[in-house]
């Protein structure tokens, strides 16, 4: 017999496909379950369309629709209560006549907020919650943030060498491996958006946009307070969206939002603009000035590292774990260790 923890842990993965395509709404997996066998599974695929538990009531075969009434869904989020893009999934839930509804996680969304869960158990159906509601949350941390604190979660994620150096002096210089880039980019397919400050563009002179991992841009975010960025850097001239937080300047592609400042924005309403973006997650990719800032600010959700083995001697030193941040999980990946620290 599964338990209810494995079966919430399969709507998990089945949600983790909609990385990097749903945002800002949450990913969401759902599976029907009857007399301990699967009849049913479906996942939010794109923002916009159709739900988890629509998809996954779609997928069960004919001759099983019939034991629909005597199944139990399982659903990492709570069921939407409102019309939205598509019709409240907790009336479709009622109409199949599901006894028992397991979810992970509330849906924090004041339309929802618990109003489906109460509709259900008034309707007489069996309803448990908090069911791996951590890994819920860590699931959904990107959707949690935006909807609960109205500002996108904040990853800071730097390369450094074996002795501690984010690169050579004034020079653009690689650190991680092949196998480590790929995963840079698909962690940036997954994150709304990126930022890096006027530095990084003039010295390293990034794309930020994903060459090395199938999936979406993430809109780039330049921080150039005094102007000081040369117009023929890729962030500033090529054919994707750049938002450049500085001063007004007429040398720059039409394809380029100025949000105008004299000196430095406050990261707080940078971080604001990319909120009213609808981004729900932004991936703060250096250098070393603006990712101290970042800290000393006390603005960041997540670290990612990248770790490689090999040794520089001397450089930009990178910025140093705060205090408040927890350890949460480590791999290797080709010759680069990579860990991940949460400030919860
Ligand atoms: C569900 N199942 O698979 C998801 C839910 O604009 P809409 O209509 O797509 O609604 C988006 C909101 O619905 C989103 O903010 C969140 O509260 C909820 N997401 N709910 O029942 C799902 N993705
Ligand atoms: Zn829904």
């Amino acid at each position: 017999m599964m338990t209810d923890e494995a079966y919430m842990q399969r709507c998990f993965d089945l949600a983790r496909r909609g990385a990097g395509s749903v945002s800002p709404n949450p990913m969401v997996g759902a599976v029907l379950v009857f007399q301990d066998k699967i009849i049913g599974e479906g996942w939010h695929q794109a923002w916009g369309e159709a739900h988890a538990e629509v998809n996954c009531f779609n997928a069960v075969a004919l001759e099983n629709k019939p034991f629909i009434a005597q199944s139990t869904l399982f659903c990492c989020l709570e069921p939407c209560a409102h019309v939205g893009k598509t019709p409240p999934c907790v009336d479709l839930i009622l109409a199949h006549g599901v006894p028992r509804v397991v979810v992970s996680n509330i849906d924090p969304n004041p339309l929802v907020g618990g109003k489906s869960l109460d509709k259900l158990r008034a309707a007489g159906v069996v309803v448990v919650e908090g069911v791996q509601a951590e890994a819920g949350a860590w699931l959904n941390r990107f959707f949690f943030t935006w909807i609960l604190e109205k500002r996108p979660y904040v990853i800071l994620k730097w390369a450094q060498s074996a002795d501690g150096f984010l690169g050579e002096h004034h020079k653009k210089t690689r650190i991680s491996g092949p196998l480590a880039q790929r995963l840079v980019h698909r962690w940036r397919a997954e994150t709304d958006a990126i930022l890096v400050g006027a530095g990084t563009a003039i010295v390293d002179d990034p794309k930020l946009d994903v060459r090395y991992f199938p999936g979406k841009n993430p809109l780039r975010v330049l921080l150039d307070g005094r102007g000081s960025v040369p117009s023929d850097r890729a962030l500033l001239c090529d054919t994707e969206p750049t938002v450049v937080v500085g001063p007004f300047r007429k040398d720059i592609s039409a394809l380029k939002t100025i949000v105008p400042t004299a000196g430095d924005l406050a990261l707080e309403d940078v971080l604001d603009t990319v909120y009213r973006k609808n981004c729900a997650s932004i991936l703060v990719e250096g250098g070393a000035h603006v990712l101290d800032e970042f800290v000393k600010n006390g603005l960041w959700d997540e670290i990612r590292t990248i770790q490689n083995p090999q040794r520089l001697g001397e450089g930009v030193v990178a910025p140093k774990i705060p205090a408040l941040a927890v350890f949460k999980a480590q791999f290797r990946i080709g010759s680069d260790l990579v860990s991940v620290f949460s400030r919860k």
